[in-house]
């Protein structure tokens, strides 16, 4: 036991790509409470607030004991004051009263409804709110509205969407996407990305990256015909570009923010045989999956990994702690040193954090 190093707040790193995360959240009614607060704030466009609970509740995520007193968290980097008052109600009342709030107002509600849609963000959102629709139902109803090609597919398939996609899901859809693109390009890496890459068991979409070692930059790769719905985004990565500094940013890369049809097989639970004919002909055997993928050129591969693996908190730690503490930019295709003036060269994540001077962290450690 004595091995076990003491636990000292003060120690704990305000940048979560400083802190190991693993899925094990010991303080769940905090964090759930500090997500639906930064959800809130986000959807005002408030990102200051919105970052302020993301990165509270990220470095709760990282503590390795439930909190029970306030005593837990003094010394704690990244924990306000607002932080601290919905910590402080949820220790003696056992939950907050400003999430409880936040869950009831009408602009929260819609906005998530709303949101829940592929293709609606939070401005398409805002415009309908202030059209005075409330929910799904209306906007469904509404024939004056002129919705996109993405907002469509996501209306359309919107059930199958909001369902989860399991691990069962991802690794049958990896294997069609490995096969497929294998068709075009037989010495093609593709991987897995995103939460799946970090050992969740559930998602709201499976992330791939794909690359190979003579990759050329061409549009064959993202072909249709196993796609429901795709959403391709070309290239406009310029080479030698300077990283951007937004921690938000999108990248260059071409990808394809995908909808895929998953044939899977029924189980037939019916023991009346004369029914089953019908219930055959009736019953959907495929659901839609969301899918995104990513091309990315060889080289920047590690970069590209790193980026879409997330989580979106670890990566936007890890730009900060780039710019602020190394003078250095990441981005998903570069690092560059602005002292030395230079790109800094990697052909594996872990090349990457060494270049930061930071200790590696596996995927699964990165669930900030
Ligand atoms: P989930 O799908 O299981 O809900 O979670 P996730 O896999 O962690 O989230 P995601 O929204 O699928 O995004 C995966 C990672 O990709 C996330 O850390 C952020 C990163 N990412 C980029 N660029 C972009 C982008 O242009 N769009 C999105 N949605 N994510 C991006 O690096
Ligand atoms: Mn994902
Ligand atoms: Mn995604």
């Amino acid at each position: 036991e004595s091995e076990v190093p003491s636990f000292i707040a003060s120690k704990v790193s305000q940048y979560s790509c400083q802190r190991k995360t693993t899925l094990n959240n010991y303080n769940k009614k905090f964090t759930d409470a500090f997500e639906i607060m930064a959800e809130n704030y986000e959807f005002k466009e408030n990102e200051v607030f919105c970052l302020e609970f993301l990165r509270a509740a990220s470095v709760l995520k990282f503590l390795q004991f439930p909190v029970t007193r306030m005593k837990d968290i003094q010394g704690l980097p990244c924990i306000g004051d607002r932080v601290r008052d919905v910590i402080e109600e949820i220790i003696e009342e056992g939950e907050s009263s400003r999430t409880k709030e936040v869950l009831n107002d009408e602009r929260y509600k819609s906005f998530k409804q709303f949101t829940s849609v592929f293709g609606v963000g939070v401005k398409t959102s805002e415009k309908w709110y202030r059209m005075g629709l409330r929910t799904l139902e209306e906007v469904k109803a509404n024939r004056t509205l002129k919705l996109s090609k993405m907002q469509k597919a996501g209306l359309l398939y919107y059930e199958d969407l909001v369902s989860c996609v399991s691990k069962a899901e991802a690794d049958a859809v990896s294997l069609i996407v490995k096969n497929t693109v294998c068709m075009f390009l037989p010495d093609a890496l593709v991987t897995i990305t995103g939460g799946f890459r970090r050992g969740k068991k559930i998602g709201h979409d499976i992330d791939f990256l794909v690359t190979s070692p003579g990759l050329k930059e061409d549009g064959e790769l993202l072909h249709k015909g196993l796609l429901l719905y795709c959403d391709i985004i070309e290239s406009t990565f310029v080479k030698e570009q300077i990283p951007s500094r937004k921690v938000d940013a999108m990248d260059h890369f071409q990808k394809c923010f995908a909808i895929l049809k998953l044939y899977q097989p029924r189980v037939d639970n019916s023991s009346n045989n004369t029914s089953r004919k019908f219930d055959m002909a009736e019953v959907k055997d495929w659901k839609a999956i969301r899918v995104d993928l990513v091309i990315t050129p060889f080289e920047q591969y590690p970069y590209a990994l790193l980026g879409w693996t997330g989580s979106r908190q670890f990566g936007r730690d890890l730009r900060r702690y780039a710019t602020h503490e190394r003078k250095m930019i990441l981005d998903n295709h570069a690092l560059y040193d602005r002292r030395e003036k230079i790109f800094l060269k990697a052909g594996s994540e872990e090349e990457i954090f060494a270049h930061l001077g930071l200790d590696y962290v596996e995927p699964w450690e990165r669930n900030a």
